[in-house]
């Protein structure tokens, strides 16, 4: 069975539900698709909070569209899991007991009108170069959820670089509530790719599995190198001094983010973690009463076809 399962890796073909697995590639499989899907759910709260003060019925609808399709992508990624033997209760239980984790970016805040910009333009950014790879992930459920999630988080990508290119054409003020936003997300966006390749425990396993399909340090680089030209069309400053085209590398050369913060965040104390997981729960509650309700529907459905 081993033997089976590294053919079908070296072919380069996917391994599907039913196929045999170790337990150690199911087990990493469902602790990065869950904290994945718990990203996509958590991160609705950043730029959900500007639903009811968004400045047009345009913008409003565009962003509640948004906000939507990344509860859409949860629920497919939480899917995927479930082909992996884990429920998305199971799931939803661990996130809440602090037991797995979401994505950092999400544990920073959201007080300017610009930051729904940002979070198109730079995390849906990041989030594409990540995610575009994971298309050819080993593992046939989670690398088709991605097809479609990453369609529309390109369409994300570009409502928030349009929305930022909107304000850059407006007022003095309005210009610098971008730079502001964009001063306050550059970091952390650059940290949503992992800890660096020699500080990241899962990495090598995962590549030679073929889940991530590149490491943490390379993304990472792939995102400055497309985001830089795109910051020059916008007129924004990346804040950062030691950002220059290196000729030799054929690459951007960049500081790298503080990597303590990351393990912060990381360990539950960002500086939104808190309010993150409570304002979870307090849905997850007031949900309990249509959990319930739906099984007692399917129960007495299933009863009358029996009966
Ligand atoms: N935040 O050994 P590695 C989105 C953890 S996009 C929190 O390098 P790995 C779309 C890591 O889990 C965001 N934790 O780990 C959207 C591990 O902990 P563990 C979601 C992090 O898995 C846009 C430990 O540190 N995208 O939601 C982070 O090989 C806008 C050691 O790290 C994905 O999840 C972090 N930044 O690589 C939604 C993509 N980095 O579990 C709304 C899929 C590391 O051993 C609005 N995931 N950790 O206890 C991946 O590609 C990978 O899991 C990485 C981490 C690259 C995130």
């Amino acid at each position: 069975m081993q033997e089976q399962f590294e053919a079908t890796l070296a072919r380069g073909d996917r391994i599907e539900p039913r196929d045999w697995m170790p337990d150690d590639y199911r087990a990493t499989l469902v602790r990065q698709i869950a904290q994945h899907a718990h990203s996509e759910i958590i991160g609705m709260q950043p730029e959900g909070a500007w639903i009811s003060r968004a400045p047009s019925l345009r913008r409003k609808a565009t962003l509640l569209a948004k906000v939507q399709d990344e509860a859409g992508h949860g629920l497919y990624l939480y899917s995927a899991a479930e082909t992996l033997g884990t429920s998305r209760g199971e799931l939803t239980e661990k996130l809440l007991a602090g037991r797995q984790k979401y994505s950092s970016i999400f544990a920073y805040p959201t007080p300017s009108y610009a930051d729904v910009g940002t979070i198109g333009w730079l995390v849906d950014g990041a989030a594409i170069c990540n995610q575009v790879p994971l298309c050819r992930t080993s593992y046939g459920p989670y690398g088709r959820a991605m097809i479609r999630v990453c369609k529309e988080e390109s369409f994300h990508q570009r409502q928030g670089f349009e929305l930022l290119m909107t304000m850059m054409q407006g007022t003095d003020e309005q210009r610098a509530m971008v730079q502001e936003s964009v001063d306050r997300f550059w970091w952390p966006a650059l940290m949503m790719f992992g800890p660096p390749d020699a500080d990241s425990p899962n990495t090598a396993r995962s590549m030679a599995w073929g889940i991530k399909r590149d490491t943490n340090d390379d993304l990472r680089q792939k995102f400055v190198d497309m985001t830089v030209p795109q910051a020059e069309r916008l007129g924004v400053r990346l804040p950062d001094d030691g950002l220059v085209w290196n000729e030799a590398r054929g690459h951007h050369d960049f500081t790298p983010p503080d990597w303590d913060e990351l393990a912060a965040v990381v360990r539950g104390d960002g500086p939104c973690s808190a309010e993150r997981l409570a304002h979870r729960r307090r849905a997850h509650e007031d949900g309990a009463w249509v959990r319930e309700a739906a099984l007692a529907f399917a129960a007495r459905a299933e009863a009358d076809r029996a009966g």
